[in-house]
């Protein structure tokens, strides 16, 4: 019996040995994330059975941000949101299933004013796998919307409410099981503008952090399946900002200019894990905690944004170069949650310089 038992764990703990050095390398490439971020695939074959060859899908459009809203009255807005089940790239090398709104994930930026009236249109294709509703976390009424909204592939639904409290809001679809769903990539985000509008800034981007569960561990290669196994145990294969790593590094980096301000609007669709939102070399000069526009925090290092919530931050820059937004649990790092802000213009040498390097 003992000789079985160490045989066992000696198995086990080769295969933690393997899959330790799986991530490791997965981390190097996470940390060399200013140039070229992307979970490297290793050729698991050999240990893990859900292994696969590599698939090259291509990667989501990301989605834009509508420009502020400068009327001074309510309005009927109609907003048509149509679902898409789609296949495509989760990091290189590997493929997902995802279900999300409109094609982006996160799903369209939506951006209405205080006592507006929302009229939205839920369509469901017929090529749809299952069905799907929407629960925007701006409504007031049961189930955010969700109870009137269940569409089968195939079918449309329309309610409206009235955005009562300004505010940003998270929005996502409650299909049961609805984690499965908001994992999927079924979140976005809902801007309810105070009657006065925003701060001015120079730039606005839209930055949504959620969490996968595959059933290969993270940067195995292939089409994964979703697990619900590790979803249940919230064990997270992939955290990612917008759906996928590195869907905001490189040609899709942010991107502005020294001496801009800007304002990054940032959501939590989880479904289950909390980020500690920071930006590496940055302080937010004004953080309206968890999505709150009335009393923004000055000076702040780090932000908690709970699963299902969202916060606000805006920044001037001062110095060029390469900021990284992260989950400042950085083991996520691993796992994709990292993005990049690139910030061109003069060096500012008052502010930050090397005076002797190595
Ligand atoms: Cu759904």
């Amino acid at each position: 019996m003992k000789r079985e038992v160490n045989g066992a764990a000696t198995v086990e703990e080769r295969l933690s040995r393997r899959s330790m050095l799986r991530r490791a390398a997965v981390a190097g490439v996470g940390l060399a994330a200013v140039s070229t971020l992307g979970v490297a695939c290793e050729d698991s074959s050999t240990d893990n059975p859900t292994s696969q060859q590599p698939v090259q899908l291509p990667a989501l459009p990301q989605p834009g941000v509508p420009p502020p809203i400068t009327r001074t009255q309510p309005e009927l807005v109609k907003i048509p949101l149509e679902i898409q089940e789609v296949q495509a790239r989760l990091a290189d090398g590997v493929g997902y299933n995802y279900w999300t709104f409109g094609g982006t994930i996160p799903g369209p930026f939506l951006r209405v004013r205080v006592g507006d009236t929302v009229e939205l249109t839920l369509k469901n294709p017929q090529a749809s796998q299952t069905a799907h509703n929407i629960d925007l976390h701006a409504v007031t009424g049961p189930g955010g919307g969700a109870t009137i909204t269940n569409v089968k592939p195939g079918e449309q639904a329309t309610f409206r409410f009235k955005a009562l409290n300004p505010g940003l809001y998270i929005y996502h679809c409650a299909t049961p099981p609805i984690p499965h769903h908001i994992s999927n990539g079924m979140y976005g985000l809902i801007l309810v503008e105070p009657e006065d509008g925003l701060l001015p800034v120079d730039r606005e981007f839209y930055v949504v952090q959620g969490d996968l569960y595959t059933e290969g561990s993270t940067g195995a290669p292939g089409l994964q399946e979703f697990s619900m196994a590790k979803l249940l145990d919230e064990h997270p294969t992939y955290v990612v900002f917008n759906g996928s790593v590195g869907a905001l590094t490189g040609q899709t980096a942010l991107r502005a200019n020294v001496g801009e301000t800007v304002r990054i609007f940032f959501g939590v669709g989880g479904p289950n894990i909390i980020s500690s939102f920071h930006v590496i070399g940055e302080i937010f000069d004004r953080v309206y905690p968890e999505g709150a526009l009335d009393h923004p925090l000055t000076n702040v290092q780090t932000t908690m944004v709970p699963a299902g919530g969202s916060t606000m931050v805006e920044f001037k820059l001062d110095v060029p170069g390469t900021y990284l937004l992260v989950d400042h649990s950085l083991g996520r790092l691993v796992k994709g949650a990292v993005a990049q802000l690139v910030v061109s213009g003069p060096e500012n040498p008052d502010i930050f310089s090397a005076v002797r390097g190595p």
